[in-house]
């Protein structure tokens, strides 16, 4: 399943946001953005779409552990990309092999911090849509979720903001006026950009 998660938003599913600070989110919200393995919840999972002609992606979340054992996040999947690499630590090089999640507290996944870096991607993302993910934790096991697929510049999960910017950038603005010009296919444009070492195509 597959979740267009622009239209939550526009139909008043802001709740969604209310637990961007870091809170556990009152059980038994119908609309809750998580997903629970074990003693860890992960909430408000997100993906921050490539950059036009760009192929990676990051993938961030909450992760809430309320156990007295540690874990770690080990293993990120899905259709659409190839390999992935973890950075627990935003201002360390190089990847390393996995993000701890302490217990008893909430590990951020966030731009500025840790985050999973999603490479070779195979398929368009397509911002304001979901994209199903499998999470392996070391001890807690796979769990299937579906993350929020926001823009390149989205500052955090359901960035509103930042996703009225995407749209007005690839002529997506639903409120524009009738009979405007179709947007043009994303990641399209390049076909006839000359392959470096190939000679330029005739146009
Ligand atoms: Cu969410």
């Amino acid at each position: 399943m597959t979740i267009k998660w622009r239209d939550l938003l526009l139909s008043g599913g802001a709740l969604l946001c209310g637990a961007a600070a870091g809170g556990l989110l009152p059980s038994g919200s119908a609309r809750a953005h998580e997903y629970e393995i074990g003693k860890l919840i992960v909430e408000h999972p997100w993906v921050r779409a490539p950059l036009d002609g760009d192929n990676k992606a990051y993938f961030y979340a909450f992760i809430h552990n309320s156990g007295e054992a540690g874990d770690g996040l080990i293993g990120v999947k899905a259709e659409k990309f190839g390999k992935v690499e973890f950075h627990a630590d935003a201002r360390e090089e190089g990847p390393s092999k996995g993000i701890a999640i302490t217990p008893k507290q909430t590990t951020t996944l966030a731009p500025g911090g840790a985050f999973v870096l999603l490479l070779d991607i195979k398929k368009h993302l397509e911002v304001g849509w979901g994209l199903e993910m499998t999470l392996t934790f070391e001890k807690a096991g796979d769990v299937v979720i579906d993350a929020a697929i926001e823009a390149p510049d989205a500052a955090h999960a359901h960035d509103a903001d930042a996703q009225a910017r995407w749209e007005k950038a690839h002529n997506k603005d639903t409120a524009g006026p009738a009979g405007a010009p179709p947007a043009p296919a994303p990641h399209d444009h390049d076909h006839h950009d000359a392959i470096p070492g190939m000679p330029a195509p005739a146009k």
